[in-house]
Protein backbone atom coordinates (compact mmCIF):
# COMPACT_ATOMS: atom_id res chain seq x y z
CA UNK A 1 0.00 0.00 0.00
CA UNK A 2 2.57 2.74 1.07
CA UNK A 3 4.82 1.32 -2.17
CA UNK A 4 2.50 1.49 -4.19
CA UNK A 5 1.89 5.24 -3.28
CA UNK A 6 5.19 6.32 -3.17
CA UNK A 7 5.63 4.31 -6.56
CA UNK A 8 2.88 6.38 -7.94
CA UNK A 9 4.67 9.80 -6.80
CA UNK A 10 8.20 9.19 -7.64
CA UNK A 11 7.82 6.83 -10.89
CA UNK A 12 6.46 9.38 -14.03
CA UNK A 13 3.86 7.98 -16.32
CA UNK A 14 4.50 7.89 -19.65
CA UNK A 15 2.62 10.86 -20.10
CA UNK A 16 4.83 12.89 -17.80
CA UNK A 17 8.03 11.57 -19.11
CA UNK A 18 6.77 12.43 -22.96
CA UNK A 19 5.93 16.03 -21.63
CA UNK A 20 9.08 16.53 -19.83
CA UNK A 21 10.89 15.88 -23.11
CA UNK A 22 8.64 17.93 -24.56
CA UNK A 23 9.58 20.32 -21.65
CA UNK A 24 13.82 19.53 -22.50
CA UNK A 25 13.42 20.25 -26.19
CA UNK A 26 11.12 23.88 -25.60
CA UNK A 27 13.88 24.93 -22.97
CA UNK A 28 16.72 24.03 -25.59
CA UNK A 29 15.02 25.75 -28.05
CA UNK A 30 14.71 28.88 -25.74
CA UNK A 31 18.38 28.87 -24.88
CA UNK A 32 19.63 28.64 -28.15
CA UNK A 33 17.00 31.62 -29.40
CA UNK A 34 18.13 33.67 -26.88
CA UNK A 35 21.41 33.01 -27.09
CA UNK A 36 21.30 34.09 -31.41
CA UNK A 37 19.48 37.07 -30.06
CA UNK A 38 22.75 37.65 -27.39
CA UNK A 39 25.21 36.79 -30.14
CA UNK A 40 23.81 39.26 -32.76
CA UNK A 41 24.55 41.79 -30.18
CA UNK A 42 27.98 40.56 -29.00
CA UNK A 43 29.40 39.07 -32.24
CA UNK A 44 27.89 36.11 -34.19
CA UNK A 45 30.93 33.83 -33.54
CA UNK A 46 29.89 33.96 -29.78
CA UNK A 47 26.91 32.20 -30.71
CA UNK A 48 27.55 28.68 -28.87
CA UNK A 49 26.35 26.27 -31.92
CA UNK A 50 28.95 28.67 -33.49
CA UNK A 51 31.82 28.28 -31.19
CA UNK A 52 31.08 24.97 -30.18
CA UNK A 53 31.15 24.01 -34.09
CA UNK A 54 34.35 25.68 -34.15
CA UNK A 55 36.23 24.39 -31.14
CA UNK A 56 35.20 20.63 -32.53
CA UNK A 57 36.65 21.83 -36.32
CA UNK A 58 39.83 22.86 -34.43
CA UNK A 59 40.13 19.64 -32.33
CA UNK A 60 39.06 17.71 -34.85
CA UNK A 61 42.56 15.11 -35.66
CA UNK A 62 43.46 15.95 -39.47
CA UNK A 63 42.76 12.65 -41.28
CA UNK A 64 38.86 12.82 -39.64
CA UNK A 65 38.63 16.64 -41.36
CA UNK A 66 40.38 15.36 -44.24
CA UNK A 67 37.60 12.83 -44.91
CA UNK A 68 35.19 15.37 -44.21
CA UNK A 69 36.60 17.90 -46.68
CA UNK A 70 36.49 14.69 -49.29
CA UNK A 71 32.82 13.82 -48.35
CA UNK A 72 30.68 16.91 -47.72
CA UNK A 73 32.96 19.19 -49.43
CA UNK A 74 32.22 22.78 -49.00
CA UNK A 75 29.37 21.46 -46.97
CA UNK A 76 31.58 19.64 -44.17
CA UNK A 77 30.77 22.94 -42.35
CA UNK A 78 26.70 22.72 -42.50
CA UNK A 79 26.76 19.18 -41.92
CA UNK A 80 29.22 19.81 -38.78
CA UNK A 81 26.07 22.24 -37.77
CA UNK A 82 23.72 20.07 -38.04
CA UNK A 83 25.45 17.06 -35.92
CA UNK A 84 25.71 19.70 -33.48
CA UNK A 85 21.88 20.43 -33.54
CA UNK A 86 21.02 16.81 -33.39
CA UNK A 87 23.37 16.17 -30.24
CA UNK A 88 21.62 19.00 -28.82
CA UNK A 89 17.93 17.83 -29.46
CA UNK A 90 19.07 14.55 -27.75
CA UNK A 91 20.83 15.99 -24.68
CA UNK A 92 17.65 18.58 -24.56
CA UNK A 93 15.20 15.49 -24.65
CA UNK A 94 17.50 13.96 -21.94
CA UNK A 95 17.80 16.47 -19.48
CA UNK A 96 14.16 16.91 -19.73
CA UNK A 97 13.28 13.56 -18.60
CA UNK A 98 15.76 13.72 -15.98
CA UNK A 99 13.87 17.22 -14.55
CA UNK A 100 10.61 15.29 -14.47
CA UNK A 101 12.02 13.38 -11.44
CA UNK A 102 14.99 15.69 -10.63
CA UNK A 103 14.19 19.19 -11.09
CA UNK A 104 17.08 21.06 -9.72
CA UNK A 105 19.31 18.89 -11.58
CA UNK A 106 17.84 19.08 -15.16
CA UNK A 107 17.96 22.89 -14.96
CA UNK A 108 21.34 22.15 -13.89
CA UNK A 109 22.23 20.32 -16.75
CA UNK A 110 21.43 22.85 -18.81
CA UNK A 111 23.50 25.93 -17.24
CA UNK A 112 26.48 23.02 -17.59
CA UNK A 113 25.84 23.26 -21.27
CA UNK A 114 25.85 27.15 -21.45
CA UNK A 115 29.06 26.70 -19.36
CA UNK A 116 30.44 24.45 -22.38
CA UNK A 117 29.11 27.17 -25.31
CA UNK A 118 30.68 29.66 -22.98
CA UNK A 119 34.34 28.27 -22.63
CA UNK A 120 34.75 27.28 -26.43
CA UNK A 121 33.52 30.88 -26.75
CA UNK A 122 36.55 32.28 -25.23
CA UNK A 123 38.72 29.96 -25.98
CA UNK A 124 38.24 31.02 -29.63
CA UNK A 125 41.62 32.62 -30.91
CA UNK A 126 39.69 35.68 -32.17
CA UNK A 127 37.76 36.22 -28.98
CA UNK A 128 37.25 39.22 -28.01
CA UNK A 129 36.97 38.49 -24.24
CA UNK A 130 34.16 37.90 -21.91
CA UNK A 131 31.51 39.15 -23.60
CA UNK A 132 32.02 36.10 -25.60
CA UNK A 133 30.63 34.17 -22.89
CA UNK A 134 26.98 36.51 -22.78
CA UNK A 135 25.05 34.45 -25.42
CA UNK A 136 25.58 30.81 -23.51
CA UNK A 137 25.06 31.80 -20.38
CA UNK A 138 22.45 34.45 -20.82
CA UNK A 139 20.95 31.74 -23.30
CA UNK A 140 21.45 28.72 -20.43
CA UNK A 141 20.10 30.79 -17.56
CA UNK A 142 16.92 31.54 -19.69
CA UNK A 143 16.91 27.79 -20.49
CA UNK A 144 16.67 26.25 -17.24
CA UNK A 145 14.28 28.94 -16.08
CA UNK A 146 11.99 27.67 -18.48
CA UNK A 147 12.72 24.04 -17.76
CA UNK A 148 12.23 24.47 -14.10
CA UNK A 149 9.17 26.20 -14.39
CA UNK A 150 7.46 23.61 -17.24
CA UNK A 151 8.47 20.30 -15.07
CA UNK A 152 6.89 22.37 -11.83
CA UNK A 153 3.46 22.59 -13.93
CA UNK A 154 4.16 19.07 -14.23
CA UNK A 155 4.51 18.09 -10.86
CA UNK A 156 1.77 20.30 -9.11
CA UNK A 157 2.29 18.94 -5.50
CA UNK A 158 -0.42 20.12 -3.16
CA UNK A 159 -1.44 18.57 0.45
CA UNK A 160 -3.44 15.58 0.34
CA UNK A 161 -7.15 16.68 0.28
CA UNK A 162 -8.33 14.49 3.21
CA UNK A 163 -6.18 13.94 5.80
CA UNK A 164 -7.50 12.87 8.65
CA UNK A 165 -5.10 11.99 11.62
CA UNK A 166 -5.10 8.55 11.98
CA UNK A 167 -7.18 7.54 9.00
CA UNK A 168 -6.21 5.14 6.46
CA UNK A 169 -4.91 7.47 4.20
CA UNK A 170 -3.79 9.68 6.51
CA UNK A 171 -0.32 8.42 6.76
CA UNK A 172 0.93 9.03 3.76
CA UNK A 173 -0.73 12.12 3.22
CA UNK A 174 0.40 13.57 6.28
CA UNK A 175 2.14 16.48 6.33
CA UNK A 176 4.06 15.47 3.39
CA UNK A 177 2.57 16.67 -0.19
CA UNK A 178 1.12 14.31 -2.69
CA UNK A 179 0.82 14.92 -6.11
CA UNK A 180 -2.60 14.95 -7.27
CA UNK A 181 -2.07 15.30 -11.10
CA UNK A 182 -0.76 18.24 -12.96
CA UNK A 183 -1.54 21.23 -14.01
CA UNK A 184 -2.69 20.78 -17.38
CA UNK A 185 -3.92 24.53 -18.09
CA UNK A 186 -0.51 26.32 -16.47
CA UNK A 187 1.61 23.91 -18.86
CA UNK A 188 -0.07 24.69 -22.22
CA UNK A 189 -0.11 27.95 -21.64
CA UNK A 190 3.65 28.10 -20.50
CA UNK A 191 4.65 25.64 -23.17
CA UNK A 192 3.15 27.36 -26.09
CA UNK A 193 3.82 31.27 -24.54
CA UNK A 194 7.46 29.89 -24.18
CA UNK A 195 7.26 28.32 -27.75
CA UNK A 196 5.94 31.79 -29.18
CA UNK A 197 8.31 33.90 -27.71
CA UNK A 198 11.45 31.68 -28.22
CA UNK A 199 10.46 32.12 -32.49
CA UNK A 200 10.21 35.40 -32.25
CA UNK A 201 13.13 36.13 -29.99
CA UNK A 202 15.45 33.88 -32.46
CA UNK A 203 13.60 35.72 -35.80
CA UNK A 204 14.90 38.80 -34.05
CA UNK A 205 18.12 37.67 -33.56
CA UNK A 206 18.64 36.60 -37.40
CA UNK A 207 17.80 39.54 -38.79
CA UNK A 208 20.02 41.82 -36.97
CA UNK A 209 23.12 38.86 -37.25
CA UNK A 210 22.31 39.85 -41.11
CA UNK A 211 22.50 43.71 -40.35
CA UNK A 212 25.28 43.24 -38.73
CA UNK A 213 28.00 43.19 -41.55
CA UNK A 214 26.81 46.16 -43.27
CA UNK A 215 29.63 48.58 -42.91
CA UNK A 216 31.76 45.97 -44.55
CA UNK A 217 29.19 45.07 -47.63
CA UNK A 218 29.12 49.18 -47.62
CA UNK A 219 32.66 49.93 -47.93
CA UNK A 220 33.04 46.10 -50.56
CA UNK A 221 30.17 47.96 -52.99
CA UNK A 222 31.55 51.25 -52.72
CA UNK A 223 35.12 50.05 -53.56
CA UNK A 224 35.72 50.81 -57.41
CA UNK A 225 39.47 49.06 -58.45
CA UNK A 226 42.09 51.07 -59.51
CA UNK A 227 43.61 50.18 -62.63
CA UNK A 228 46.78 48.29 -62.50
CA UNK A 229 49.98 49.54 -63.19
CA UNK A 230 51.33 46.55 -64.03
CA UNK A 231 48.27 44.52 -66.12
CA UNK A 232 48.43 41.19 -66.26
CA UNK A 233 49.05 40.26 -70.18
CA UNK A 234 46.49 39.12 -72.34
CA UNK A 235 45.14 35.76 -72.09
CA UNK A 236 46.61 34.24 -75.11
CA UNK A 237 43.69 33.43 -77.39
CA UNK A 238 45.12 29.46 -77.86
CA UNK A 239 45.03 29.32 -73.58
CA UNK A 240 41.56 28.26 -74.46
CA UNK A 241 40.21 24.95 -75.82
CA UNK A 242 36.97 24.85 -77.05
CA UNK A 243 35.57 21.55 -75.38
CA UNK A 244 32.66 20.93 -74.07
CA UNK A 245 33.04 19.68 -70.31
CA UNK A 246 36.83 21.26 -69.95
CA UNK A 247 37.14 23.23 -67.33
CA UNK A 248 37.33 27.56 -67.87
CA UNK A 249 40.22 29.14 -67.95
CA UNK A 250 39.26 31.35 -65.75
CA UNK A 251 37.33 30.19 -62.85
CA UNK A 252 34.25 31.71 -62.45
CA UNK A 253 33.60 33.46 -58.82
CA UNK A 254 30.46 31.32 -58.16
CA UNK A 255 32.31 27.83 -59.04
CA UNK A 256 35.82 28.81 -57.06
CA UNK A 257 36.23 26.07 -54.14
CA UNK A 258 36.41 27.10 -51.10
CA UNK A 259 38.18 26.04 -48.12
CA UNK A 260 38.57 27.69 -44.74
CA UNK A 261 37.98 26.98 -41.39
CA UNK A 262 35.17 29.87 -40.87
CA UNK A 263 31.86 28.86 -39.82
CA UNK A 264 30.41 32.57 -40.28
CA UNK A 265 31.84 34.29 -42.77
CA UNK A 266 34.43 37.45 -41.61
CA UNK A 267 32.81 40.49 -42.88
CA UNK A 268 35.48 42.89 -42.31
CA UNK A 269 35.08 46.93 -43.37
CA UNK A 270 37.58 48.20 -45.72
CA UNK A 271 37.59 51.43 -44.18
CA UNK A 272 38.43 50.34 -40.84
CA UNK A 273 40.34 47.63 -41.57
CA UNK A 274 44.14 47.48 -40.86
CA UNK A 275 47.73 45.21 -41.93
CA UNK A 276 50.60 45.00 -39.41
CA UNK A 277 53.73 43.71 -39.97
CA UNK A 278 56.11 43.22 -37.93
CA UNK A 279 58.40 40.61 -36.01
CA UNK A 280 62.09 39.65 -36.34
CA UNK A 281 64.33 41.96 -38.97
CA UNK A 282 62.00 44.31 -39.80
CA UNK A 283 63.45 47.47 -39.33
CA UNK A 284 60.86 49.31 -39.95
CA UNK A 285 57.75 47.84 -38.75
CA UNK A 286 54.71 49.89 -40.47
CA UNK A 287 50.38 49.44 -40.34
CA UNK A 288 48.96 49.98 -43.52
CA UNK A 289 45.29 50.81 -44.40
CA UNK A 290 43.21 50.03 -47.47
CA UNK A 291 43.86 53.20 -48.75
CA UNK A 292 47.51 52.88 -48.42
CA UNK A 293 47.33 49.91 -50.68
CA UNK A 294 44.96 51.28 -53.18
CA UNK A 295 47.34 54.16 -53.97
CA UNK A 296 50.55 52.03 -54.10
CA UNK A 297 51.90 50.50 -57.11
CA UNK A 298 49.18 47.51 -58.36
CA UNK A 299 49.97 44.61 -59.63
CA UNK A 300 47.54 42.11 -62.02
CA UNK A 301 48.18 38.33 -62.26
CA UNK A 302 46.50 35.58 -62.77
CA UNK A 303 47.78 32.51 -60.92
CA UNK A 304 46.03 29.44 -60.39
CA UNK A 305 45.33 28.31 -56.75
CA UNK A 306 45.27 24.71 -55.27
CA UNK A 307 44.50 23.19 -51.84
CA UNK A 308 46.70 20.36 -50.22
CA UNK A 309 43.69 18.60 -49.42
CA UNK A 310 42.72 18.28 -53.42
CA UNK A 311 42.43 14.13 -54.03
CA UNK A 312 44.20 13.72 -57.08
CA UNK A 313 41.40 14.45 -60.09
CA UNK A 314 39.70 16.76 -57.02
CA UNK A 315 37.85 19.61 -57.42
CA UNK A 316 40.11 22.18 -55.12
CA UNK A 317 41.75 24.00 -57.58
CA UNK A 318 41.12 27.23 -59.37
CA UNK A 319 42.17 29.94 -61.57
CA UNK A 320 41.82 34.02 -61.10
CA UNK A 321 42.76 37.08 -62.18
CA UNK A 322 44.29 38.99 -59.25
CA UNK A 323 44.46 42.74 -58.45
CA UNK A 324 47.12 44.00 -55.37
CA UNK A 325 50.12 45.30 -54.35
CA UNK A 326 53.20 42.93 -54.49
CA UNK A 327 54.21 41.95 -51.21
CA UNK A 328 57.97 41.92 -51.62
CA UNK A 329 57.71 45.38 -52.01
CA UNK A 330 55.74 46.02 -48.42
CA UNK A 331 58.82 43.83 -46.77
CA UNK A 332 61.02 45.89 -48.52
CA UNK A 333 59.78 48.79 -47.12
CA UNK A 334 59.91 47.65 -43.84
CA UNK A 335 63.17 46.79 -43.83
CA UNK A 336 62.66 42.87 -44.23
CA UNK A 337 65.70 41.04 -46.15
CA UNK A 338 65.44 37.54 -46.70
CA UNK A 339 67.77 34.79 -45.40
CA UNK A 340 69.64 34.36 -48.70
CA UNK A 341 70.47 38.15 -48.29
CA UNK A 342 71.10 37.94 -44.33
CA UNK A 343 67.62 38.46 -43.12
CA UNK A 344 67.00 36.47 -39.39
CA UNK A 345 63.31 35.53 -40.56
CA UNK A 346 62.91 33.00 -42.55
CA UNK A 347 59.08 32.17 -42.18
CA UNK A 348 56.45 34.40 -42.79
CA UNK A 349 53.37 33.90 -40.39
CA UNK A 350 49.90 35.87 -41.76
CA UNK A 351 46.85 35.85 -39.71
CA UNK A 352 43.36 36.67 -40.01
CA UNK A 353 40.67 38.42 -38.21
CA UNK A 354 39.24 35.13 -37.83
CA UNK A 355 42.45 33.95 -35.79
CA UNK A 356 43.65 31.76 -38.61
CA UNK A 357 47.36 31.46 -38.74
CA UNK A 358 49.72 30.42 -42.07
CA UNK A 359 53.20 29.99 -42.44
CA UNK A 360 54.69 31.13 -45.60
CA UNK A 361 58.91 30.86 -46.51
CA UNK A 362 60.17 33.98 -46.61
CA UNK A 363 62.58 33.35 -49.20
CA UNK A 364 59.45 32.36 -51.73
CA UNK A 365 57.49 35.32 -51.37
CA UNK A 366 61.01 37.41 -51.54
CA UNK A 367 62.12 35.68 -54.41
CA UNK A 368 60.85 37.47 -57.70
CA UNK A 369 57.35 35.65 -58.11
CA UNK A 370 54.34 37.27 -57.61
CA UNK A 371 53.83 37.15 -54.64
CA UNK A 372 50.40 39.78 -54.11
CA UNK A 373 48.57 40.80 -51.15
CA UNK A 374 44.97 40.63 -53.23
CA UNK A 375 41.90 42.58 -52.84
CA UNK A 376 40.69 42.26 -56.63
CA UNK A 377 39.36 39.29 -57.80
CA UNK A 378 38.28 38.50 -61.67
CA UNK A 379 37.72 42.15 -61.78
CA UNK A 380 35.80 42.73 -58.80
CA UNK A 381 36.53 43.28 -54.90
CA UNK A 382 37.41 39.92 -53.53
CA UNK A 383 33.86 38.14 -52.41
CA UNK A 384 34.04 38.26 -48.86
CA UNK A 385 34.41 33.97 -49.10
CA UNK A 386 37.46 34.22 -50.57
CA UNK A 387 39.10 36.92 -48.00
CA UNK A 388 37.67 40.73 -48.49
CA UNK A 389 39.32 42.58 -48.29
CA UNK A 390 42.79 41.50 -48.46
CA UNK A 391 44.22 38.00 -49.02
CA UNK A 392 47.95 36.65 -49.62
CA UNK A 393 48.77 34.95 -52.87
CA UNK A 394 51.49 32.94 -53.64
CA UNK A 395 51.90 31.01 -57.05
CA UNK A 396 53.60 28.03 -56.40
CA UNK A 397 52.78 27.09 -52.66
CA UNK A 398 49.47 25.46 -51.69
CA UNK A 399 46.84 27.92 -49.81
CA UNK A 400 47.34 26.20 -46.60
CA UNK A 401 50.85 27.68 -46.50
CA UNK A 402 50.47 30.71 -48.48
CA UNK A 403 46.61 32.15 -48.92
CA UNK A 404 45.63 33.77 -46.14
CA UNK A 405 42.30 35.28 -46.25
CA UNK A 406 40.85 38.21 -44.20
CA UNK A 407 44.59 38.99 -43.06
CA UNK A 408 45.05 41.82 -40.94
CA UNK A 409 48.79 40.75 -39.40
CA UNK A 410 52.27 39.52 -41.09
CA UNK A 411 54.74 38.86 -38.88
CA UNK A 412 58.54 38.04 -39.56
CA UNK A 413 59.80 34.81 -37.17
CA UNK A 414 61.32 31.37 -37.82
CA UNK A 415 60.35 27.71 -38.96
CA UNK A 416 61.74 26.83 -35.39
CA UNK A 417 60.02 29.14 -33.53
CA UNK A 418 56.70 29.08 -34.26
CA UNK A 419 53.55 26.54 -36.10
CA UNK A 420 51.09 27.54 -37.24
CA UNK A 421 47.23 26.22 -37.81
CA UNK A 422 47.82 23.61 -39.63
CA UNK A 423 51.18 22.40 -38.90
CA UNK A 424 49.76 21.74 -35.42
CA UNK A 425 48.04 19.63 -36.74
CA UNK A 426 50.30 17.19 -38.47
CA UNK A 427 50.84 19.45 -41.71
CA UNK A 428 53.63 20.01 -43.43
CA UNK A 429 55.73 23.34 -43.03
CA UNK A 430 56.48 23.67 -46.61
CA UNK A 431 54.81 22.61 -49.41
CA UNK A 432 55.15 23.88 -52.90
CA UNK A 433 52.48 22.50 -55.60
CA UNK A 434 52.89 19.18 -56.61
CA UNK A 435 52.78 18.70 -60.67
CA UNK A 436 49.09 17.10 -60.76
CA UNK A 437 46.56 16.98 -64.12
CA UNK A 438 42.66 16.25 -63.85
CA UNK A 439 40.48 14.53 -66.44
CA UNK A 440 37.61 16.98 -66.68
CA UNK A 441 35.81 15.07 -69.84
CA UNK A 442 34.82 12.78 -70.08
CA UNK A 443 33.15 11.95 -66.64
CA UNK A 444 33.89 8.92 -64.24
CA UNK A 445 31.25 6.05 -65.45
CA UNK A 446 30.56 7.77 -68.96
CA UNK A 447 29.11 5.97 -72.05
CA UNK A 448 29.88 7.79 -75.05
CA UNK A 449 29.39 6.68 -78.18
CA UNK A 450 32.36 4.98 -80.28
CA UNK A 451 34.21 6.69 -82.53
CA UNK A 452 35.76 9.49 -81.49
CA UNK A 453 35.71 11.15 -78.29
CA UNK A 454 37.82 13.99 -77.32
CA UNK A 455 39.15 13.53 -73.76
CA UNK A 456 40.63 16.82 -72.02
CA UNK A 457 41.13 18.36 -68.70
CA UNK A 458 43.66 21.20 -66.98
CA UNK A 459 47.08 20.01 -65.84
CA UNK A 460 49.01 22.48 -63.32
CA UNK A 461 52.35 22.94 -61.53
CA UNK A 462 52.70 26.18 -60.56
CA UNK A 463 55.27 28.72 -61.16
CA UNK A 464 57.51 25.81 -63.17
CA UNK A 465 55.14 25.31 -65.98
CA UNK A 466 53.73 22.56 -67.76
CA UNK A 467 55.63 21.50 -70.32
CA UNK A 468 53.55 18.55 -71.74
CA UNK A 469 50.53 16.34 -70.77
CA UNK A 470 49.90 12.70 -72.28
CA UNK A 471 47.07 10.35 -71.62
CA UNK A 472 47.27 6.16 -72.06
CA UNK A 473 44.32 4.24 -73.00
CA UNK A 474 44.47 1.13 -70.91
CA UNK A 475 47.55 -0.23 -70.71
CA UNK A 476 48.47 1.12 -74.19
CA UNK A 477 51.46 3.34 -74.32
CA UNK A 478 51.63 7.26 -73.13
CA UNK A 479 49.92 9.67 -75.96
CA UNK A 480 50.98 13.32 -76.36
CA UNK A 481 47.80 15.27 -75.59
CA UNK A 482 47.43 18.82 -77.12
CA UNK A 483 48.16 21.64 -74.79
CA UNK A 484 46.63 25.17 -74.90
CA UNK A 485 49.07 27.86 -75.12
CA UNK A 486 50.19 28.82 -71.71
CA UNK A 487 49.46 31.64 -70.09
CA UNK A 488 51.73 32.25 -67.59
CA UNK A 489 54.01 29.48 -65.05
CA UNK A 490 51.54 29.91 -62.05
CA UNK A 491 48.30 28.90 -64.76
CA UNK A 492 47.16 26.12 -64.86
CA UNK A 493 47.04 24.80 -69.01
CA UNK A 494 44.11 23.31 -70.57
CA UNK A 495 44.91 20.17 -72.93
CA UNK A 496 42.50 18.09 -75.15
CA UNK A 497 43.42 14.51 -76.41
CA UNK A 498 40.82 13.20 -79.64
CA UNK A 499 40.62 9.36 -79.10
CA UNK A 500 39.29 6.66 -81.32
CA UNK A 501 37.06 5.15 -78.59
CA UNK A 502 36.10 1.38 -79.34
CA UNK A 503 33.24 -0.09 -77.74
CA UNK A 504 33.34 -1.56 -74.55
CA UNK A 505 34.70 -0.51 -70.81
CA UNK A 506 38.27 1.71 -70.94
CA UNK A 507 40.62 2.91 -68.43
CA UNK A 508 41.98 6.69 -69.38
CA UNK A 509 45.05 8.22 -67.34
CA UNK A 510 46.56 11.49 -67.85
CA UNK A 511 49.78 12.75 -66.24
CA UNK A 512 51.51 15.68 -66.72
CA UNK A 513 55.65 16.84 -67.34
CA UNK A 514 56.49 19.91 -65.59
CA UNK A 515 59.40 22.50 -66.91
CA UNK A 516 62.07 20.82 -64.39
CA UNK A 517 61.40 17.82 -66.44
CA UNK A 518 60.00 16.01 -63.64
CA UNK A 519 57.18 13.47 -65.21
CA UNK A 520 53.53 13.76 -62.85
CA UNK A 521 54.67 10.79 -60.80
CA UNK A 522 52.11 7.19 -60.57
CA UNK A 523 52.76 6.61 -56.92
CA UNK A 524 49.98 7.66 -54.97
CA UNK A 525 50.32 9.42 -51.66
CA UNK A 526 47.76 10.68 -49.36
CA UNK A 527 47.02 14.47 -49.23
CA UNK A 528 48.50 14.75 -45.70
CA UNK A 529 51.00 16.13 -44.72
CA UNK A 530 52.34 18.08 -48.02
CA UNK A 531 49.26 16.87 -50.58
CA UNK A 532 48.20 14.46 -52.97
CA UNK A 533 49.96 12.72 -55.73
CA UNK A 534 49.25 9.79 -58.09
CA UNK A 535 47.74 9.97 -61.54
CA UNK A 536 43.92 10.51 -62.40
CA UNK A 537 42.41 7.61 -64.11
CA UNK A 538 38.51 7.68 -65.76
CA UNK A 539 36.37 4.44 -66.45
CA UNK A 540 34.67 4.66 -68.94
CA UNK A 541 32.15 2.32 -71.16
CA UNK A 542 31.91 3.11 -74.82
CA UNK A 543 28.39 1.97 -76.42
N1 LIG B 1 41.66 32.96 -42.78
C1 LIG B 1 41.82 31.82 -43.46
N2 LIG B 1 42.52 31.83 -44.62
C2 LIG B 1 42.68 30.70 -45.32
C3 LIG B 1 42.15 29.48 -44.86
C4 LIG B 1 41.42 29.49 -43.64
O1 LIG B 1 40.93 28.45 -43.16
N3 LIG B 1 41.27 30.68 -42.98
N4 LIG B 1 42.33 28.33 -45.61
C5 LIG B 1 43.44 28.30 -46.54
C6 LIG B 1 43.37 27.20 -47.48
S1 LIG B 1 43.66 25.65 -46.84
C7 LIG B 1 43.18 27.38 -48.82
S2 LIG B 1 43.36 26.10 -49.89
C8 LIG B 1 42.81 28.69 -49.37
C9 LIG B 1 41.53 28.58 -50.15
O2 LIG B 1 41.16 29.82 -50.65
P1 LIG B 1 39.73 29.99 -51.31
O3 LIG B 1 38.73 29.54 -50.28
O4 LIG B 1 39.59 31.41 -51.67
O5 LIG B 1 39.70 29.10 -52.51
O6 LIG B 1 42.64 29.64 -48.35
C10 LIG B 1 43.59 29.59 -47.32
N5 LIG B 1 43.38 30.74 -46.49
MO1 LIG C 1 43.84 24.25 -48.51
Amino acid sequence: MRNEEKDQRERPGRLRVALGALSGLLSGFAALAVAELVAAAVRPQSSPVIAVGAASIDATPAAVKDWAIRHFGTDDKLVLQLGILAALTVLAVALGVLAVRFRRIGAAGVLLFGAVGAAAAVGRPDSTGFADTLPSVVGAVAGAVLLYVLVGRLTTVRPSPVSTPGSATGQAGQGRPVSTGWDRRGFVLTAASAAAASAVVGAVGRSLDASRGRGAIASRDKLVLPSPTSPARPIPKRARLRVPGISPFVTPDSDFYRVDTALVVPKVDATTWRLRIHGKGVRRPATYSFDDLLRRELIERDITLTCVSNEVGGPYVGNARWIGVRLADLLAECGVAPPSRGGPADQLVSRSVDGMTIGTPVEDVMDGRDAMLAFGMNGRPLPFEHGFPVRMVVPGLYGFVSACKWIDDIELTTFDSYDPYWVKRGWARRAPVKTESRIDTPKPFARPKSGTVMVAGVAWAQHRGVDKVEVRIDDGPWQEADLAAEDTRDTWRQWSLPWRATKGGHTLTVRATDRTGAVQTDKRTRTIPDGASGQHSVVVTVE
